[in-house]
């Protein structure tokens, strides 16, 4: 079994699981050092809370990043997800150099839109900065709303095959390189996600529950990374990050009240099974 070091680079939410909370232990559990560098601390996740605290960290991150370096700690691939401020952007960019390899992989999730809006604390200056991230990535995990606000693309709704070819399009036209855009679904009660490598777009279609959750961005960014690092191929990370995900909301399904996250924790023993590692 293959064994990477990983820096993972995102908020830590104390309560709500997401970012970090839920990025440590699924990569920990697909069998990887997972080493954290918190972009900021906040008492909880900004959807649905209010009045949550938040304390930006990024006047410390040179100084991790430049320790990291004396001490030759370097990493086979880099996970950036929900960062603090959008001067991290040349934080992260700098960390890539410094801490990388030649060949690390980077994984980019660029968090920051769902539902054809912005979460609260971003607005254009943060999409600029991440377009400038998530074009030099090796990966990106988009969905549909964040890749508009990366190329530009009108926003809908509703749409069609041609569409999601056009706004794939538009994203390796801006500089892309691999792209996973999920949230990807032709009728009423299923979902996807389409993968764009070398050229080739492949589309996988699976359930979709109900009920929306909070948080199944992070969970399936975690996955797909925990997954690609253990060697899988961005098709086959993309569907087993897809189901663990689908698995993780299912186990939340029956609990109304749990609606800040997904029991993602529930669902572990069968992604380690998924990955041939149990
Ligand atoms: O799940 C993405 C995310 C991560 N971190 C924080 C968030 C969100 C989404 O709202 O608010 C702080």
């Amino acid at each position: 079994m293959s064994y990477k070091r990983v820096l993972t680079i995102q908020d830590i939410s104390c309560f709500g699981q997401c970012s970090l909370t839920v990025a440590l232990p699924i990569i920990s559990a697909c069998g990887h050092e997972t080493v954290i560098l918190p972009s900021a601390v906040l008492s909880t996740h900004t959807a649905g809370f209010t009045g949550f605290t938040v304390r930006d960290l990024s006047a410390d991150i040179p100084a991790i990043s430049a320790h990291w370096e004396k001490e030759g700690i370097d990493f086979d691939a880099f996970y950036t997800g929900y960062l603090g401020s959008p001067e991290q952007i040349d934080y992260v960019l700098d960390i890539f150099k410094r801490n990388g390899r030649e060949n690390s992989v980077k994984i980019v999730d660029p968090a920051m839109a769902d539902g054809g809006k912005l979460y609260p604390a971003f607005d254009e200056n943060y999409v600029n900065e991440m377009k400038r991230l998530s074009f030099s990535a090796d990966i990106i995990l988009p969905n549909i709303t964040e890749a508009c606000f990366l190329t530009g693309y009108e926003y809908r709704e509703n749409y069609d095959e041609e569409y999601i070819k056009g706004l794939i399009g538009a994203l390796h036209e801006n500089g892309a390189k691999t792209v996973v855009l999920t949230g990807v679904g032709y009728t009423p009660d299923t979902t996807g996600v389409c993968v764009y490598k070398d050229g080739k777009l492949s589309y996988y279609k699976h359930e979709k529950l109900a009920r929306s959750c909070h948080g199944t961005g992070d969970v399936y960014a975690s996955a797909f990374v925990g997954a690609y690092l253990n060697g899988k191929d961005e098709i086959a990370a993309a569907k087993i990050a897809a189901d663990y995900t689908v698995l993780s909301m299912k186990k939340t399904a029956d609990d109304l009240s749990h609606t800040y996250g997904v029991k993602f924790e529930k669902a572990i023993p069968d992604l380690i099974k998924m990955l041939d590692l149990g």
